[in-house]
Formats: C-alpha cells, structure tokens, sequence
C-alpha cells in the first residue's frame, strides 16, 4: 500500500513485483556485473555528517535555484528512457509530479510520450530541461534543440557517456518486444538484444568536443554536458563555454567500475575552488540518491543539486502519480528534518565541512549471485525471497 512506503526504496520493491519483467530488466538492468550501479548508492555511506549544534532551525529552507529557476529542493528529475513501460501514460505522470513539487523535469530523448506532450502536461508553469542524444544526422538534432528552444525548455543537457551502449544482461535476457513505435528519436528498432539497442541505434559515437561550438552557435539555452567523470573534462567543458556538466555514469548502465558522480565531485570541486573556478558552471551529480541526506551530501561538497531518475519511475510503475508524489513529499519531508539535525537552515548554509569525506576511495564488496546470476541479496532492498 502506498502508504506503508516511507522511503524511496520501498517504491523500488513494490515495483519490482508488480511491473512486467521485460519492463522491470530495463529499468533495472545496470552495465556487466553492475558494480558501478551499487556503488553509485553505496558511495554515499562512505560520507558522515560533522553537525553543527546550537544553530536556530526552527525555520528550515531548503529551496535554492538551478540554471536560474528557483526549485523547492534541490534536486530534479532526470532524464530517463521509455516511461511508458512503467506507466500506461509515461513521462506526463513525472510532469505532473515535478509540477506540483516545484522541481525541473529533464525530457529524455528517448521518451515514450512525444516531446510535446510533456512540454504541454506542464501547462506552462513547470520548468523543463531536455536530455539529448546527438543524432547521427546532425540536421535532425538542430531541429530538436530549435524545437525544444522555441517551447521554452530551459537548459540542453548533451550525454557524452553513451558513444555506445553498456552491457544490460538483464535487459538483454529478457527477450525484449514492447518498444512501442511512439518511442521518440529512435531508429530502426532490432528486438533481438534488449530495450536499449532497439532504440539506441542513431546516436553519433564520433560526437567530439570539436562539435561544442556548434551546439553553442545552435542554441541560446544553457548547455551541460550529462556524464563527465573526471576533473580533465570538467576543467575542458569550462574551457569550451559550456554552462554546466553532469558528473554522471549514466546509473551504471554504461561503463561498469566507472566512479560514482559523488566521489568524482569530491575529487573535482577541491580543484576548482583551487583555481577560483568553482562558480564558473554549475555542477549537478546524479546516480544512487535514495535520501535526502544523500542530496545534502553533494550539495555540501559543491552541487548545485542532483538528479533522481530510477526512484521516480519505480514510485510512477508501482503507484502512478500519487506514487510519484508521496516519493516527492517523502524527500521533502527527510530534507527538512536532515537539514535541522545537521544544523543549517537553508542551502546556502550546507558546506565542505559538515562532511567527512575520509571513507571515499573504500573498496565496494560484490555482491554474492546465485546460480542464475541474480543478486542474492540487493543493498537496496534487502534480501531475496
Ligand atoms: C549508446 C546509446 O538512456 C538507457 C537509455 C538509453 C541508452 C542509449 C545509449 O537505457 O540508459
């Protein structure tokens, strides 16, 4: 019942029994042994608060801006493929969502709903971002961001980590055929491997920094790059003019071992702030935020906030917008009370030195399969039945 969710991985769960399974693969499914996957949530236990007492929180708030709109929390939903699988309506459940929580949507490419659709579920009042892949046919990408631009999205957000597809055994194994024709952007559809080579077959692996000019002369919208994962392309994507990035492994579905976004902004914000260069873009993490003292983590070390895509597209398969909403309210609620027991009333208040980063660079504990080759015990959700 939804009501006996009271945190983002009890959604997980309830997905997890009622979705279809070829749905379930997809959404779950993470690169070759999905080490990169776990670690992307387990990071976040390697980081312990340093409280501060006596500090007046009896009003907590915790809005803050990102790209220049002002958001309830600071997170947003991002961009994730085929919402149609969890949901008969899609992606317009996670409009909704966003929507009456005052937080950015990020438009997947490859959504199942049209691009117009959900620009038009957020009745004008919902500020959205579009995710792009690069098309081969650079032609077709220019009308996407012209289009996007002219219905008012608010930043492009480009993904540099897919010039080819990670290695969902899950999803490939479970023999996959409900790609439906509305899939936006996609190709040709080949059935036989998976959801994500059916619909993956069009975008450009010779995508080059040498195209970020041209992305800048196309657009006026604030561009980042989705899937930087050092401090080199951080310190290349400023040099480029670009606006932001997102240091992201793309939920560990693309190269496994790659590091989680949070240990790779402990490593890249030290830099920066060494260079005086930390307000020159905004830095946005995503992959494995489940709590909001995950969200006050990045945020302490240098984020302008994170992204949360699984989470909400479990809350949306299991329980539809009211799933949506409840896991929404349940961050908001961990939000406030997290930010009073750490002592800081407002975001600008959450700094480097609430939090002692010491445990980073730990080594991560594989988790144990059976014979065939499902985890045996999930640190999501607790052991298999
Ligand atoms: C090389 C193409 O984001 C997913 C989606 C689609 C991936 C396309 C990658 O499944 O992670």
């Amino acid at each position: 019942i939804l009501e006996q969710c009271y945190n983002l991985m009890d959604f997980e769960a309830v997905a997890r029994r009622v979705m279809k399974k070829t749905a379930w693969a997809y959404y779950s499914s993470g690169a070759d042994d999905e080490i990169t996957m776990r670690e992307n949530h387990s990071a976040y236990h390697k980081i312990w608060f340093r409280p501060r007492v006596l500090v007046d929180v009896e009003k907590v708030d915790f809005s803050t801006t990102m790209l220049g709109t002002k958001v309830d929390i600071p997170f947003y939903v991002t961009a994730t493929a085929l919402g149609k699988l969890g949901n008969p309506e899609g992606e317009v459940v996670l409009t909704r969502g966003a929507k009456k929580h005052n937080v950015v949507q990020m438009i997947p490419t490859l959504a199942s709903c049209s691009f117009d659709e959900i620009i038009d579920a957020a009745e004008g009042e919902q500020v959205q971002w579009l995710q792009l892949y690069v098309n081969k046919d650079r032609a077709v990408t220019k009308r996407i961001v012209e289009h996007a631009e002219k219905r008012g999205c608010k930043g492009l957000f480009i993904t540099v980590d897919a010039p080819q597809l990670g290695r969902r055994e899950k999803d490939m194994r479970s023999k996959f055929s409900d790609v439906g024709s509305n899939v936006q952007g996609g190709g040709d559809v080949d059935r036989s491997q998976g959801a994500a080579r059916a619909i993956s077959s069009f975008i450009d692996p010779a995508l080059s920094w040498k195209d970020i000019p041209w992305f800048l002369s196309i657009t006026k919208m604030p561009i980042l790059l989705k899937g930087v994962q050092c401090v080199e392309d951080v310190i290349r994507a400023i040099e480029a003019g670009v606006h932001g990035v997102v240091l992201s492994n793309h939920g560990g579905r693309q190269l496994d071992f790659a590091r989680s976004g949070i240990e790779v902004l402990a490593e890249v914000m030290p830099v920066l702030r060494e260079r005086g260069w930390q307000d020159r873009i905004e830095i946005y993490i995503d992959g494995g935020v489940r709590r909001a003292t995950d969200i006050i983590k990045a945020v302490c070390l240098g984020a302008k906030g994170v992204g949360i895509g699984r989470p909400f597209l479990y809350a949306m398969s299991a329980y539809g917008l009211p799933g949506v909403d409840r896991a929404m309210q349940l961050l908001k609620d961990e939000m406030e009370m997290n930010m009073r027991l750490i002592g800081a009333s407002k975001i600008s208040d959450l700094n480097p030195t609430l939090v002692d980063t010491r445990g980073l660079n730990m080594h991560t504990a594989v988790v144990p399969e059976d014979t065939l080759g499902r985890n045996v015990y999930d640190p999501l959700i607790g052991p298999k039945e």
